[in-house]
């Protein structure tokens, strides 16, 4: 397993579970020179974000890419893949495309966690799902094209009433056409949502493509009451080999959010094991 820390380039999301915020360039210096593994990027749009800047700035610090988020597309511009608006879900759909071509060309997946939307109003839990399913149909070969999956994160109650847990994920994405769609595991959604977290993540299996690595509370890895040794063990008996990065709130303080983060990873994972 390999550590990742968030950097997010969107300036209403601070406050929000991204570590790093004082731009690109910042993010990277300080992640490597904690030694984390990679960074996971939140960018406001795909237009907006220069992927050449972060290939530099990835190869500078010897960084790679964890993931990059499509969240700003709720968060700047209201677009969710299941709005009862068809002419909404489309740009929906072409904002993540976009962001899953920018992701692929740093060799990264791209995630779905708050695009999904919820089922709301005239929208039907059913219905909302079938929306989101064709978008997950269509978004998936996409990212396979790139030689990465799609990341599908199911979020705690108070975010989706969509998908909440792992059962839920599996039976979301087990009859797509597509098997290019993997599970974003959030320990955190997890922890409100899950009966047993090391059993879900078991029971995801192959199907975990990555983990946001936060605490109880959100706040970093030891700053909470997670127990993560059977978690971390649940996650090596599935042969995962992905980045647990962490999507956490920066508090105390970023440097200390991060520190604590690779503390924590250190102690977990020690070197020369996956
Ligand atoms: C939101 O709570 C979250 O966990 C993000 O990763 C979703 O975009
Ligand atoms: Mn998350």
């Amino acid at each position: 397993m390999k550590s990742a820390i968030t950097v997010t380039l969107v300036p209403e999301t601070r406050g929000g579970p991204f570590v790093f915020s004082a731009g690109l360039a910042d993010g990277f210096t300080r992640a490597a020179a904690l030694g984390f593994d990679a960074v996971e990027i939140f960018p406001p749009s795909a237009a907006e974000t220069d992927a050449g800047e972060i290939a530099a700035l990835g190869a500078t610090h010897g960084l790679r890419v964890a993931a990059v988020g499509t969240g700003a597309g709720w968060v700047r511009h209201k677009l969710r893949l299941t709005d009862p608006d068809p002419g909404i879900r489309r740009r929906a759909i072409k904002f993540v495309a976009d962001l899953v071509d920018l992701a692929g060309k740093l060799g990264a997946p791209a995630i779905i966690g708050s695009m999904q939307g919820r089922a709301e109003g005239v929208v039907t839990r059913e219905q909302a799902l079938g929306w989101l399913a064709e978008a997950l149909e269509e978004l998936g070969p996409r990212a396979q094209a790139h030689g990465v999956p799609l990341l599908y994160e199911f979020l705690n109650r108070y975010e989706t009433n969509l998908c909440t847990n792992v059962a839920e994920a599996l039976a979301l994405i087990g009859p797509l056409r597509t098997t290019n769609v993997q599970l974003l595991c959030d320990l955190f959604h997890m922890n409100i949502e899950e009966v047993d977290v090391p059993g879900a993540l078991r029971l995801a299996g192959p199907r975990v493509g990555h983990v946001h690595f936060a605490d109880s509370n959100r706040r970093a890895a030891g700053l909470g009451h997670t127990n993560f040794v059977p978690i971390v063990a649940a996650l090596r008996e599935t042969g995962y080999a992905g980045h647990l990065s962490a999507e956490v709130l920066a508090q105390p303080d970023a440097q200390t959010a991060a520190s604590q983060t690779i503390a924590a990873f250190r102690r977990l994972v020690p070197r020369r094991s996956t």
